[in-house]
């Protein structure tokens, strides 16, 4: 019996762990109490990370897709074949014609942020897509205008906070996001002991409601003019107070005269003395901290929201005050040594919508019409990266049909999943416990600072690839083959970088930052370095070319005129509003291959309010059909008070079932694709960041009999309905 230190990379709390290892097996998983970021937590699914080393249906080897099935290649002839196919379609439909997915995972992994960022630039397409435009578009291109950088995000001062205000962020299932927050459950508890208050506003009443000190239902999508309200009331009761480097205050001051909070209350349904409390009660704390997520990034107005929320920071001194949000300074400073580029908008649209690009990507929403509509530039072929965009994105479904008819599609992925099911050849990586792990993003978002080293916990197979050798080999294969356009010095600085393995860049990272720390020093701390709590850093730390913020950036204020469209066209009628959420054992659209996170009750129904079931004359617990103006899907409903009325809820990352059983126990999970009924047409105007929440939809009884879900159980485990990969 041996034990071994790792971390968890499946969310974005980055849990110190401590792995017991058998006969080369992992047989155990605790949290690390040494840890000093996550301090021995872990949530369930750290336990699950040995199901997916030890899955059987977890591809080893390349496979490649025939008319038989999948069929095992080795790695020469899989890098060749998909270095030929992503070739020959730049050379004969140019270098657009190539598009680029990369999942969530990809900021998960330390060779995919030193590689995998490489490997896509060296393709130079501009049909780059990420799950950033289904996500945390709005927080950057927000940081970018207001702060000089697209991740120069402040992050809650939780440990020091007095008043925390949640706008459409769920940390007791999520753990938190945009802020790596290891224990949120714990952290919250002394939040309370030292007297201090959680605020929430969602249309669920979510594990983080119940446990706040006040939850507040808000109408989906109308976060927008309660914000504008609390900013109107900080104006309009003396509240403001903004450092000396902001500028512009007056300008933010008009913009939201119009919005009062009486007027806020008609749409949203929050009461107009709540909002002006709780905007005055955050105000004068001394000590708050005001955060909005997946809930008010992912709607119409998540640019407008997002801004909303830095200018409430902002303008009441709670930026970059202890207990307020602050920027955190890594041992690795990868936004102020611009390792990641400060973001850029509109130097290109896309073909069919004309969409900006920013940062360098395109609005995943439009995926589908740039493969779908014919002409110079159409996209030919596909390269997924550790995603899913079939299940992850507006009209999944639409998304698979288009790539079904791509020229090419190659993955990599350890798994056959709904979208990779698709591709002609996947090349898969080895597992999270089989490489090195620095966290180069995380660091960056954490509510403390510190760093940590984690060696891989188990040797690499034989034979096998970690995720950096594949993006190297990728990407110089497919130069190699396109032919050089670039400078010879160009290109060898190029292949100089991608030779360095990940381990290197972070030393040579670590001894030119401060404060100089090593991979030495590091692997002497195995379980991390404490470097302290987030310092006040203003101006000092802005990116912007004056040092000064610009509290009221044009791009965003413009939009406050559709704000106004939609408070005069008013709440809406008859219609109900659909909302995702997350499980505390789920995983975005991946991990429920795994029996030990999807045993016992199902949990991917639809829950609605028992008012709005007994208006349509619904029983609960029957199959409802859920339509939306894109599609429909068949789902048990659940009744729940915890919804707010007009509001319906169902998980994403669901829609598993295929006609094929390639994807393992999975297949068993019940539960629609939330993504059949969301709508690539609905964007943030400001951002082109996807619509997720608030999608309008009807439920009706469905005409099928009622699935008995609640009894059975999901997945059994057997090996009846494994992977039909074949050596
Ligand atoms: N309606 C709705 N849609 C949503 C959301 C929502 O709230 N509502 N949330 C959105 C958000 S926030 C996100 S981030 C996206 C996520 O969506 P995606 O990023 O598109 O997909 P994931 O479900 O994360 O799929 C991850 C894939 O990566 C693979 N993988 C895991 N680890 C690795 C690895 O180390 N290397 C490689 N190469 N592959 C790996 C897994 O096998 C899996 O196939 O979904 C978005 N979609
Ligand atoms: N267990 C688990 N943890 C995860 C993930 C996972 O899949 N499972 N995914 C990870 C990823 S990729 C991300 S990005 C983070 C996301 O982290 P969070 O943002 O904390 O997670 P969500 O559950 O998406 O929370 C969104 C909340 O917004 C609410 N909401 C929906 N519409 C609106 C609205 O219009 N207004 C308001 N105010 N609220 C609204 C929803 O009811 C929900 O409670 O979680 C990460 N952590
Ligand atoms: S909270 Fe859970 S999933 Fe997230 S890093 Fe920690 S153990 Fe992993
Ligand atoms: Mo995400």
């Amino acid at each position: 019996m041996e034990k071994r230190l790792g971390v968890c990379n499946l969310c974005e709390a980055i849990c110190g762990l401590e792995l017991t290892l058998e006969d080369g097996r992992v047989t155990s998983v605790r949290g690390n109490p040494e840890d000093p970021l996550s301090r021995g937590h872990i949530c369930p699914k750290a336990v699950a990370l040995q199901d997916v080393h030890d899955d059987p249906d977890r591809l080893r080897r390349p496979v490649r897709r025939t008319a038989d099935g999948w069929k095992e290649v080795d790695w020469d002839t899989a890098l060749d074949l998909v270095a030929d196919n992503l070739a020959r379609t730049v050379r004969e439909h140019g270098r657009d014609a190539l598009a680029v997915y990369l999942g969530n995972p990809n900021v998960h992994s330390l060779g995919a942020m030193t590689h995998g960022t490489a490997m896509v630039r060296s393709l130079r397409t501009r049909n780059t897509y990420s799950a950033t435009s289904v996500d945390q578009l709005p927080h950057q291109l927000v940081a970018h205008l207001m702060y000089g950088h697209q991740l120069l995000l402040p992050v809650p001062d939780i440990d020091r906070t007095q008043y925390f205000v949640v706008f459409g962020g769920n940390p007791m299932a999520s753990n938190g996001s945009l802020m790596t927050v290891p224990d949120f459950p714990r952290r919250l508890r002394e939040l309370k002991a030292r007297g201090g208050r959680m605020v929430v506003f969602d249309p669920r009443r979510t594990e983080t409601a119940k446990v706040a000190t006040e939850h507040h239902f808000v109408r989906p999508g109308t976060d927008v003019v309660v914000l504008l309200a609390m900013l109107h009331t900080l104006f309009d009761e003396g509240l403001t107070r903004p450092a000396a480097y902001v500028d512009r205050v007056g300008v933010v001051e008009e913009a939201v005269r119009p919005f009062t909070p009486e007027r806020a209350a008609e749409l949203s349904g929050v009461a107009a003395q709540d909002i002006r409390r709780v905007a005055r009660e955050f105000a004068t704390s001394g000590a708050g901290a005001f955060y909005g997520r997946m809930g008010v990034s992912t709607q119409a107005f998540g640019s407008v929201c997002q801004w909303a929320v830095q200018c409430m920071n902002l303008l009441t001194g709670n930026l970059d005050r202890e207990g307020g949000t602050m920027f955190t300074r890594p041992a690795i400073d990868a936004v102020g040594r611009g390792l990641i580029g400060r973001g850029h908008r509109g130097v290109w649209h896309s073909r069919v919508r004309g969409l900006p690009e920013f940062g360098g990507e395109l609005p995943v929403s439009t995926l589908a019409d740039e493969i779908l509509t014919p002409g110079e530039g159409q996209v030919r072929a596909l390269l997924t990266v550790a995603g899913n965009p079939v299940l992850s994105t507006p009209d999944g479904k639409r998304l698979a049909g288009a790539v079904e008819n791509l020229d090419f599609v190659a993955a990599v992925d350890f798994y056959v999943n709904e979208t990779t099911r698709h591709a002609d050849v996947i090349l898969p990586p080895t597992s999270a416990l089989e490489r090195d792990h620095y966290d180069l993003v995380f660091h960056t978002l954490a509510v403390r600072n510190t760093a940590r080293f984690t060696p891989a916990v188990l040797p690499k197979p034989e034979g096998a690839l970690e995720d950096w050798e594949i993006f190297r080999e990728i990407a110089l294969r497919t130069a190699k083959r396109v032919g050089a356009r670039t400078s010879l010095r160009k290109r060898l600085v190029a292949a100089g970088r991608l030779r360095l393995s990940p381990r290197r860049t972070v030393d040579l990272l670590l001894r030119t930052d401060r404060p100089r720390l090593s991979l030495r020093t590091l692997r002497k701390h195995p379980a991390g370095v404490d470097l302290g709590p987030l310092r006040p850093a203003l101006p000092d730390r802005l990116m912007t070319r004056d040092k000064r913020i610009d509290a009221a950036p044009h791009l965003v204020l413009d939009d406050l005129s559709r704000v106004e469209e939609a408070l005069a066209a008013g709440p809406g009628v008859g219609e109900l509003r659909l909302v995702g959420r997350r499980h505390q054992r789920d995983c975005n659209s991946w991990m429920h291959n795994t029996e030990r996170l999807t045993r016992g009750r199902p949990r991917h129904h639809l829950l609605m309010h028992p008012e709005d079931l007994a208006e349509r004359g619904i029983a609960d617990g029957t199959t409802v059909t859920v339509t939306s103006r894109v599609g429909a899907v068949e789902v048990e409903v659940r009744a729940s008070e915890d919804m707010m009325p007009g509001v319906v809820s169902l998980p994403h990352g669901y829609g598993h079932q295929r006609d094929d059983v390639l994807l393992g126990n999975a297949t068993t999970v019940p539960g629609p694709s939330i993504n059949d009924l969301t709508d690539p047409g609905e964007l943030d105007a400001v951002s082109g960041n996807a619509v997720l929440n608030g999608v309008p939809v009807t439920v009706a009884a469905s005409s099928r009999r009622s699935a008995r879900s609640d009894s059975a159980r999901i997945g059994d485990g057997t090996s009846a309905t494994r992977s039909t990969v074949a050596p």
